[in-house]
């Protein structure tokens, strides 16, 4: 049987929700604007053993990182070291003063990072109704820059998808519902609450480097799959800020219709909800598994990039 075409976002996302004007026509920050005082406080409540994690990737992991199709690893080289003092080449300063420098080479979409609202579009606009022309030379409207000026902050909720499953890792492809989170957390004794942070574990890392380059044949990430109940789901529930282990946070081919990161589009476009992509939640999710919490303070602080599309960082969860 022959598979029905692939529909234009436009058409599949005509009646779906959104968020535009909800906070004024020059809100560049989205749901974001949902982590007020009141959600730093209420964090801090699931602060109960000053327990620290840090959820970036290593950047220049000899492992390899995952990457997005056209994009690169970010890669480090070293300008400066005890060699460049060897001949008379290195920069001379009085006292006998050597040091090391080096740089990165980095796309902000890959590693660790935020995206910014203004990251993916369809039909000519962005989030709240921008004209797509001004991403041109650089996100004029809802680049990274008002996101990491304003930080995140709030409480998180782990919801490990794979130990939920019974398994190592998520498979290929492998989807789940906004149901299946609530399940998850059922599962893991707590409850998702309205303007959580939602932190998704699928060990996606692992399948990763289990497959090596072999990954990219039949690339498919395992991962949230659009519905317009879903959709609706995160308007309800005011969520500011989805963070996961993959790549794109959603299945990348919706397997009923065929689009790519169609969820990119009803959320970060629609509705404002910020992207958080290729998380290491390892540590973090080792420790809940041992001690029953899964509920913390969320802090991350993306770079300030003048008119980026993203970032990177290194989000901590404060338990
Ligand atoms: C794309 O938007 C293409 O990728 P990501 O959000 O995963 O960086």
């Amino acid at each position: 049987t022959e598979k029905p075409p692939v529909p234009e976002m436009t058409d599949l996302l005509a009646d779906a929700p959104t968020n535009w004007g909800k906070w004024g026509p020059d809100d560049e920050v989205g749901a974001l604007n949902y982590l007020t005082a009141d959600e730093v406080l209420r964090g801090i409540q699931h602060v109960k053993k000053g327990e620290v994690h840090t959820l970036q990737r290593l950047i220049g992991d000899p492992k390899g990182d995952p990457v997005w199709p056209g994009r690169t690893p970010a890669e480090r080289t070293q300008i400066l070291d005890e060699s460049s003092w060897d001949g008379a080449d290195g920069p001379a300063f009085p006292g006998g003063l050597h040091y090391a420098d080096d740089k990165i080479n980095a796309f902000l979409q890959g590693s660790t990072q935020y995206d910014a609202l203004g990251h993916v579009w369809y039909g000519g606009q962005i989030w709240n109704g921008y004209d797509a022309r001004t991403s041109v030379g650089g996100l004029h409207k809802a680049s990274v820059e008002p996101i990491a000026q304003k930080g995140v902050v709030g409480r998180g909720i782990l919801l490990d998808m794979a130990r939920f499953r019974g398994k190592a890792t998520l498979d290929k492809a492998e989807t789940f519902t906004h149901e299946d989170l609530q399940a998850c957390a059922k599962a893991q004794g707590v409850t998702i609450e309205k303007r959580d942070v939602l932190v998704i574990r699928t060990n996606f890392l692992q399948l990763f480097h289990e497959q090596g380059d072999a990954f990219y044949e039949g690339f498919c990430e395992p991962g949230l799959v659009y519905s317009d109940g879903l959709v609706r789901w995160f308007q309800d529930m005011e969520i500011p800020n989805l963070v996961t282990d993959t790549i794109a946070n959603e299945v990348t081919f919706d397997p009923n219709n065929g689009t790519a990161l169609p969820l990119h589009c009803a959320l970060m476009r629609n509705l404002g909800v910020t992207l958080t992509e290729i998380a290491d939640l390892e540590s973090l999710a080792a420790s809940s598994a041992e001690d029953g919490q899964y509920t913390f303070l969320y802090a991350a602080a993306p770079l300030k990039v003048h008119l980026g599309s993203g970032s990177p960082v290194n989000p901590l969860a404060i338990k």
